[in-house]
């Protein structure tokens, strides 16, 4: 089977799996240069990522960690629309990791071609923001909000409860005019989930694949991995690396991630391995 994703202008062809770049355009606490300095350091960490081999770069203006808090929509805006502009101007495919209608609206008509919100379209207007363009969108799953989303998450089943979730909810953007080619789904890896609860999501990922809808994981860097690990995030590439093959293995078709050289290469060598499966 051959998928196609339809983006906007883009059609992102599916027939292996594909690197999105992960670019928070959030102040740097390090510097008091302001919003230039911050931009400009955004736009050349993705012309980098680009140049690594990123496919999409997905920028994004409000922390979505857990414990983070919500971010004015003025300053999200400010943050994002720039960036998206420049990057789609140069060509590349740009997504935006956003859960706000309004944030949608303004970085598509920036150029964005693929809308990923956490939240999976559910604030208010963000469903009808995304069917009032042509970008693809990525619906994901997650227990809670950011805030408090790690307090005691549970579950009776989390894979089924995650697919069935996500399944509706493609359900309706299709009732709204959005394109199944359009769809993509990613199970929130960390998003209101335990370590065991991410395991079983992974390995659970070929049940969420076989819904036909491509399947796109974010595992770099996460807590898991540190759980699992013992170490910091800035240390984490080796377990990403880990998660990221055996995401792309059990059928996920997009992965998001801080280190593309890396995972761009470790998915060249396992798909050389894997051209005769
Ligand atoms: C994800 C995301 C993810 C999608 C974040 C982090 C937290 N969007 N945005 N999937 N994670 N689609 O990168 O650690 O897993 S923010």
């Amino acid at each position: 089977m051959t998928t196609t994703l339809a983006c906007g202008r883009h059609a992102l062809d599916l027939s292996r799996p594909r690197v999105m770049g992960i670019l928070n355009v959030t102040p740097d606490s390090f510097s008091d240069g302001g919003r230039f300095f911050d931009r400009e350091r955004a736009l050349d960490q993705a012309r980098r990522m680009l140049a690594d081999g990123a496919d999409l770069i997905d920028v994004g203006g409000e922390s979505t960690r857990p414990g983070a808090a919500a971010v004015d929509e003025a300053d999200e805006l400010a943050r994002v629309i720039p960036v998206i502009d420049e990057l789609a101007r140069e060509g590349a495919l740009v997504s935006v990791d956003t859960m706000k209608p309004a944030v949608m609206r303004a970085a598509v008509a920036a150029g964005a071609a693929m809308i990923n919100d956490v939240n999976a379209l559910r604030l208010p207007g963000a469903l009808e923001a995304a069917a009032s363009t042509d970008a693809a969108v990525c619906l994901m799953h997650m227990r809670g909000e950011p805030r408090t989303m790690q307090d005691a998450p549970a579950y009776g089943d989390v894979a089924t409860e995650v697919r069935d979730f996500l399944v509706e909810r493609a359900q309706a953007c299709e009732a709204l005019g959005i394109a199944r080619d359009r769809i993509v789904l990613d199970p929130g890896f960390g998003f209101g989930k335990t370590l065991a609860h991410n395991l079983a999501l992974l390995r659970a990922l070929p049940e969420l694949a076989a819904t036909g809808y491509p399947v796109l994981a974010g595992l770099s860097r996460k807590s898991s991995l540190g759980a699992i690990t013992g170490r910091p995030p800035g240390e984490r590439l080796a377990g990403s690396l880990a998660a990221a093959l055996a995401a792309v293995a059990r059928g996920a078709l997009i992965v998001r991630v801080h280190d593309v050289r890396e995972t761009v290469d470790a998915i060249k060598v396992w798909t050389a391995i894997g051209r005769d499966r």
